[in-house]
């Protein structure tokens, strides 16, 4: 364990460090983003350095791809691996159902991609993750460029017609520009503070035209491993 981490991070480790436990010799692996995710990463290629396991990786954004291939890990596309074993991936909210908000880091799209395309999904996250009802992390949203403005609109109308409380929509910022993700397209965040039914909302969010995914993650993760501060782990 590394020293003196801030109990945040102590608790994203433990977490992480716990997730790589279930790795199995010869699987093929989805790689989350985030800080959470890098752990994990870091604690996978000590496995792999350590104790030769084989595993092929598919990483869901470039940063990713980049820590990872830098470990000596072996990434591949997934259109090479096709389908994977497991994915393991971080959040920015869990609720008691383990549906989930992600994107906070913009990987979104590729993040619900790779787990869709895996046979397991687990999130490792530190216990602060935990929410009664997601919302109060703001939706990422990600929509192409062309004509964004107009796609926001229509989002903003949405959710009044679906009267959603707490609309405000805004466009994630880098700097002066709009935000690019991976894929080029922009991210829109819905500050909702609460979600009353997120399977509905993620339905009908990706049914505006200019929309390409959003962050909520609905019967997608199959186990939650938290981290808390002191260094205990909890396995749901
Ligand atoms: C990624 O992990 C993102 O979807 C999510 O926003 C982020 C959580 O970041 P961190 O682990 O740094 O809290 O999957």
């Amino acid at each position: 364990m590394p020293a003196d981490l801030n109990p945040i991070d102590n608790a994203k480790f433990v977490a992480a460090r716990r997730a790589v436990d279930f790795v199995e010799d010869g699987m093929k692996l989805g790689l989350g983003t985030g800080s959470t995710a890098a752990w994990m990463v870091r604690s996978l290629a000590e496995r792999v350095r350590d104790e030769g396991l084989r595993v092929t990786c598919v990483a869901t954004s470039r940063r990713t791809a980049e820590l990872a291939v830098g470990l000596g890990l072996d990434v591949r596309t997934l259109d090479e691996v096709k389908w994977l074993d497991l994915t393991i991936d971080g959040a920015d909210e869990f609720d008691t159902h383990l549906n989930l908000i992600k994107g906070g880091g913009a990987a979104l799209l590729q993040e619900k991609i790779v787990a869709t395309a895996s046979d397991q999904m687990i999130v490792i996250a530190d216990a602060a993750k935990e929410v009664a009802q997601l919302g109060a992390f703001p939706l990422p949203v990600e929509v192409i460029p062309f004509g964004w403005r107009t796609t926001k609109a229509l989002v903003e109308e949405t959710l009044v017609s679906m009267d959603v409380i707490g609309r405000e929509v805004t466009l994630r910022m880098t700097g002066d520009q709009p935000l690019r993700t991976d894929g080029q397209n922009h991210i829109l965040d819905l500050h909702l503070n609460r979600i009353g039914n997120p399977r509905q909302l993620s339905l009908v969010l990706n049914q505006i035209p200019g929309v390409v995914e959003n962050g909520l993650f609905i019967d997608i993760c199959d186990t939650v491993v938290v981290g808390h501060p002191d260094g205990r782990v909890q396995v749901r």
